[in-house]
């Protein structure tokens, strides 16, 4: 037997800069963090030592060029600025660390880590924008969509490359490709920004990609969020539809290459690229792609090809104000491969293909056949009962790939490039030969944001929705946070994303994919204040704004990000934009500090969208703006505490309470209920579902009202006893929307309604949760009737998405309630263990559950087992955090942690708490606890 042997210190892995791996960055004072590891408990950093060099061989304490930070006494293990020697574009810096922990010992160096700083000033560019003009070839009946074309160069390579970098980058979307081989991996490049105002772009390591010699750089464009269709603009007779940022998509690529003989040389596009359409006919993101293989420019990526006949590309002039930076999200990629799980033949000739597994993505087919077939490929996310594909709901969205053979005996494959769709079943038209199991593969895309969470339970139910809300998330976290992934809109709306966000960050981490969007806010914010109905915000129909409930994402977003990773400086960026979002709510309400009822008549609809998709009367969407303001001011006023703007956390802190103040005193009566002067409204004509009429006193007032903590801490359970009252008189069923059914199960959790949250999270009757996961979904649904057995597909036609994630906001109570992880420091540096556990037992309840979750520090784990009256409890807390376990249990002798009576246990000191409670305060480790 091997005896492990460890090193006492603590271990430093998982090195990051700026949340990524290895990046290319344009922040000059790059955010460093790195996890702790130890066999050992109660284990905390006390300092930390950073070593940054220009070459790994000077990562010594006595060589060092840029920057040893010398034992910095902190617990700090994210978001440590990097503050050495300035650093210029294209440094490449290698990095390590070390730590001590709280005895003082140290910890061994980590192994070392890279980050590379970008092209930090426009002048760094020598590339131009290249296109070619393709438009006039746009010749559908419908869709306008001209070929994509296809750009080359051949450049001389000499011998001796030792380093050799490529920043890219088009308005539009495109691929580069380097003798043929397509550089790196990411998938709609360069992403959605607003493009008048910025573009990023990528940085590839392409130094094994050169031959000595001829190389060919070869680029294919698409007009993708630039100068493709948007949204929904088509379908409601906006004067513009597609090419909203601009015509022709260009290109802009910079080769550099460095030798060991210490030469440079730059190949940049310009005049002297070559132009010409190919085999890409038609090439839109939401419409799809046409591939004509007959038209195939065979060979145009490699050396020797004869582009005599391309054209001269045209040049574009910058737009002098727009920025060009380093793509700061997660990049979009191929992040997984479905294969086939049946196969039918429809009368018509047709297949259809089913995948198993609604997603957001694109599909791989083998085909073989005469040159001229015509593959046809329709995407649908449900089947009529009859098998016909269901395509109703995709609107406007032609969704459809054409792909005609070139007649290879051999067989040929095809994916598209630049366009994705929403779906689960495949249809295609034009086999000649039977499909067998490898004619098609299904390959999803999504930004690539690791994996943080799981949730795991022996309700199968539970374990669907985990899996549902997941892959809705995948399906629309795609460069921005979608609504959805199938029909003609896939836009940032901005309520779906702040009532989302929370749950996202416990599946998988979106540090940098809202570091990213945080942006595309700013810059879609309205010259009085107000943060858009979605980012990027081109305008898709004339009337579109703002909206309360939508544009809070602006605060709640970098708020969210700030509480899970301990970021600042996603506060500190935003902040101007945040205080003049304040500003515009504050002008709004006239002085008055609430927002009464048809304040937001102007809008269009009128109030907003309020609590979108909800059942029965509609809650006055002007309350919840006055809700939404309140929350608003005290989410500032904590931002204005954490970076150290005391007069502004003053400010926000008063008018949080005068808010507070006034909407209770002109929204409530007497009795604490919630009310609203419903006359107002008239027939509601113009707001949404302004015909069901209005009402204070409803399921989403007292979820939102407990939840942003607009009722008083005394008054919580009364106003949780109202909504438990407004729920049993609904037949124990729930009535939210978008805006409601977020805070619903927090809010009768917090006021003591665990029991009845339970019930309404575990319920298979419509309409709920368990619904959808009953009747065979395999992600979230836009309404909570997207499909029911008497009414079938009632909306398709209107507004039906299977794969919208704002329902899926459920995950947040899922990890906060039922697991109980709740963090009470920025950046999980110190969390509560708090488990809700299920009342009852059975069948189609919860006995049993885990749920892990990765923080920046590492990994939590928070595990219950109920066996009788017995409980297990299993936690795992990470290396320099401390938890406070609440044991549901009166008497701390009817406790043992690792099987010793927890007064014998040296590793938890038991704290004074909460009734129904014994509070354990642990450092690092694993713990089980067992109640008798
Ligand atoms: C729908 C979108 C989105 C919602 C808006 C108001 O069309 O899909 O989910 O936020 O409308």
């Amino acid at each position: 037997m091997s005896i492990p042997v460890f090193a006492d210190g603590l271990t430093a892995v998982n090195l990051r800069t700026e949340y990524k791996v290895n990046p290319v960055t344009d922040a000059t004072a790059p955010r460093l963090s790195w996890e702790l590891t130890s066999d050992k408990r109660n284990q905390m950093q006390s300092s930390y030592q950073i070593l940054v060099a220009s070459a790994p061989s000077l990562l010594n304490e006595d060589k060092i060029d840029l920057w040893n930070s010398g034992q910095v006494k902190s617990r700090a293990t994210a978001q440590v600025q990097y503050s050495g020697k300035t650093l210029v574009s294209r440094q490449l810096c290698y990095w390590k660390i070390r730590s001590w922990n709280q005895d003082g010992i140290a910890g061994p160096w980590s192994g070392v880590s890279t980050f590379e700083i970008g092209l930090l000033s426009k002048d760094q560019w020598s590339a131009q924008w290249i296109g070619l003009d393709l438009d006039n070839l746009g010749k559908g009946k419908t869709y306008h969509l001209p070929p994509a074309p296809y750009l080359r160069k051949e450049i001389k390579i000499k011998t001796g490359v030792k380093k050799a970098r490529l920043y890219v980058t088009a308005l539009g979307l495109y691929e580069f490709s380097i003798n043929g081989k397509k550089t790196g991996t990411d998938f709609l490049t360069p992403g959605w920004t607003d493009y008048h105002k910025r573009v990023y772009y990528q940085t590839y390591d392409v130094t094994a990609d050169l031959e000595t010699g001829v190389n060919v750089l070869g680029s294919q464009l698409s007009y993708g969020w630039y100068a493709g269709y948007l949204g929904y603009s088509l379908l409601v007779g906006n004067p513009v539809v597609r090419a909203f940022y601009g015509k022709v998509p260009l290109l802009k690529a910079q080769l550099e290459v460095s030798y060991n003989d210490g030469s440079t040389q730059t190949f940049a596009t310009g005049a002297d690229w070559k132009a010409s359409k190919g085999a890409l006919t038609e090439s839109d993101l939401l419409n799809g792609e046409t591939y004509d293989a007959r038209l195939e420019l065979s060979g145009w990526q490699k050396p020797g090809f004869n582009d005599s006949s391309w054209q001269k590309p045209e040049v574009y002039q910058d737009k002098e104000d727009r920025k060009i930076q380093t793509y700061p999200g997660p990049p979009v990629k191929i992040t997984g491969e479905l294969t086939v799980k049946s196969q039918t033949k429809r009368a018509d000739g047709s297949w259809i293909f089913d995948l198993g597994q609604n997603l957001a993505g694109i599909v791989r087919i083998k085909v073989k056949g005469a040159a001229g077939d015509t593959i046809r490929i329709r995407y649908g996310e449900k089947l009529y009962p009859d098998g016909h594909l269901m395509t109703e709901n995709l609107r406007m969205a032609r969704a459809t790939d054409y792909y005609i053979l070139k007649g290879d005996p051999k067989g040929e494959s095809w994916e598209p490039k630049f366009t994705f769709h929403g779906f689960q079943y495949v249809e295609i038209k034009g086999f000649k030969e039977k499909p067998d199991a490898g004619t098609l593969l299904g390959l999803v895309i999504g930004s690539d944001t690791p994996k943080t969470g799981s949730f795991e339970t022996d309700n199968k139910m539970v374990n669907q929705l985990y899996s549902n809300i997941d892959w809705t998330q995948r399906s629309n976290y795609i460069d921005i946070p979608t609504d959805c992934p199938q029909r003609d809109e896939r836009i940032g709306w901005t309520g779906d994303a702040q009532v989302y966000v929370k749950s996202a960050t416990f599946n998988r981490d979106v540090a940098s994919f809202f570091t990213k969007w945080n942006v595309d806010l700013a810059d879609g914010q309205f010259e009085n204040g107000a943060y858009p109905l979605y980012a990027p915000a081109p305008n898709l129909r004339k009337t579109d704004t703002f909206s309360p409930g939508w544009m809070e994402a602006g605060i709640i977003c970098p708020y969210q990000i700030y509480q899970t990773y301990g970021d600042t400086r996603i506060i500190e960026q935003g902040w101007p934009n945040m205080v003049r979002f304040m500003d515009f709510l504050e002008k709004r309400s006239g002085g008055n500090h609430v927002f009464k009822e048809t304040a937001f008549k102007d809008l269009d609809p009128k109030g907003g969208f309020g609590d979108w998709l909800s059942f029965g009367q509609k809650t006055p969407p002007d309350m919840l703006a006055s809700f939404y303001y309140a929350y608003c001011a005290d989410l500032m006023t904590e931002m204005a505490g954490a970076i150290g703007n005391q007069s502004e956390q003053k400010r926000f802190s008063d008018t949080s309470d005068k808010i507070r103040k006034a909407v209770l005193a002109h929204y409530t009566d007497t009795t604490g209920r919630f009310i609203c002067d419903a006359k107002v409204y008239g027939k509601g004509e113009g707001y949404v579902d302004g015909n069901l009429g209005f009402s204070g006193n409803t399921q989403t007032a007292y979820a939102n009202a407990i939840y942003m903590n607009i009722v008083s801490k005394n008054n919580i359970n009364k106003a949780g006893n109202f909504l438990a009252e407004l729920i049993k008189e609904n037949g124990g069923k729930l009535a939210t929307g978008f805006l409601g059914a977020k805070p619903l199960l927090p809010a009768l959790s917090a006021s003591g309604n665990s029991a009845l949250a339970y019930d309404l999270f575990l319920s298979k009757e419509f309409p709920s949760w368990g619904f959808e996961v009953e009747n065979g979904s395999t992600t979230i649904w836009e309404r909570w009737d997207s499909f029911t057995n008497e009414d079938g597909f009632k909306y398709n036609a209107a507004m039906n998405s299977f794969n919208h994630y704002a329902f899926g906001a459920v995950c947040e109570w899922m990890f906060s309630n039922a697991a109980g992880i709740q963090q009470t420091h920025p950046g999980f540096d110190h969390f509560d263990i708090k488990p809700e556990i299920d009342p009852k037992s059975g069948a189609g309840r919860i006995d049993n559950l885990k749920a892990t979750f990765h923080t920046m520090h590492g990994e939590i784990i928070s595990a219950w087992k109920k066996d009788g009256v017995h409980l297990t409890m299993q936690v795992t807390v990470p290396v320099n955090t401390t938890a406070d376990i609440y044991v549901p249990a009166d008497l701390t002798d009817q406790l043992t942690v690792d099987g010793k009576k927890v007064a014998s246990s040296k590793d938890v000191v038991v704290k004074k708490g909460e009734k129904g409670f014994i509070i354990l305060e642990v450092g690092s480790g694993n713990y089980v606890i067992k109640r008798q």
